[in-house]
């Protein structure tokens, strides 16, 4: 899989995904990632990516033919790429669109910056416009980051078997349950004795029970989503009559 990023800032990106499971991938050749500087795409002598609204306001818009041309050139390489726009103005990114993007041969990812992006470019040059949340961040390239990440690990072999992407669609739609390691008293604070008892049955018990009150606390959100087994149901309404 291919990921090619367009941003006004490429040596953010020197670094970032020098780490982990995403080098990995790069080093087992299952990604490429290349960022591309959208100033090589002007053609003018200062090499201007934004101007002024039209109709007036604070801020800059960034020019429509700079972000074509590099998405035109850069798509010369993979015509079958999805166009990605990261803007707060986007639907949610979310574990469902990583998978998505994950199947795919070739991600082009627009950074904006500035007030955002001439209209016609998400209108017209792009097939998916994507925040990663409800708060305000300074441009789109940590969201970038961000896709690249999630999207990577997904990628058939980018996780080693200590990571197993089994787990994880296991336990999907469901917040983690607690982990524990040595010692088992660490400062007076004790490791639940059934994680010591061997009884692995019991500790699956355990684990699920957990992680739906853990979920029921801080993201019931998630369980309304969530595929519940008729026993679960009976857990879930105990847990909720002990925190209420
Ligand atoms: C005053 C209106 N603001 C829009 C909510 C202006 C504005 C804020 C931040 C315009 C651009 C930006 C830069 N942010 C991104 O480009 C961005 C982003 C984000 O801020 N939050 C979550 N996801 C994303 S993806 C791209």
């Amino acid at each position: 899989m291919r990921f090619d990023i367009i941003t006004i800032f490429p040596e953010i990106f020197s670094g970032v995904f020098d780490f982990g499971i995403v080098r990995r991938a790069v080093e087992a050749g299952l990604i490429e990632i290349h960022a591309h500087d959208l100033r090589d795409f002007t053609s003018d002598k200062h090499r201007q990516v934004d101007d002024r609204p039209f109709g007036g306001g604070a801020g800059m818009v960034m020019k429509p033919e700079p972000l074509f041309r590099a998405v035109e050139s850069v798509a010369n390489r993979s015509p079958e790429a999805s166009v990605v726009l990261l803007s707060p103005q986007g639907r949610l990114f979310s574990q469902r669109l990583a998978e998505e993007y994950s199947r795919k041969p070739s991600l082009i990812l627009i950074c904006g910056r500035y007030e955002g992006v001439d209209e016609r470019v998400a209108e017209h040059l792009v097939s998916d416009e994507i925040s990663i949340g409800d708060y305000v961040l300074s441009g789109g390239e940590i969201p970038a980051m961000v896709v690249v990440d999630a999207v990577t690990r997904l990628i058939p072999g980018a996780l080693g078997c200590g990571e197993s992407a089994k787990r994880e669609s296991f336990s999907q739609g469901l917040l983690d349950y607690p982990h524990y390691t040595r010692p088992a008293e660490f400062r007076d604070l004790r490791a639940p004795d059934v994680l010591l008892s061997g009884n692995h049955a019991e500790i699956e018990r355990w684990r699920r029970r957990k992680s739906i009150e853990k979920t029921l606390r801080r993201r019931p959100d998630l369980l309304r989503d969530h595929a519940i087994s008729e026993a679960e149901d009976k857990d879930i309404e105990k847990i909720l009559k002990e925190i209420e």
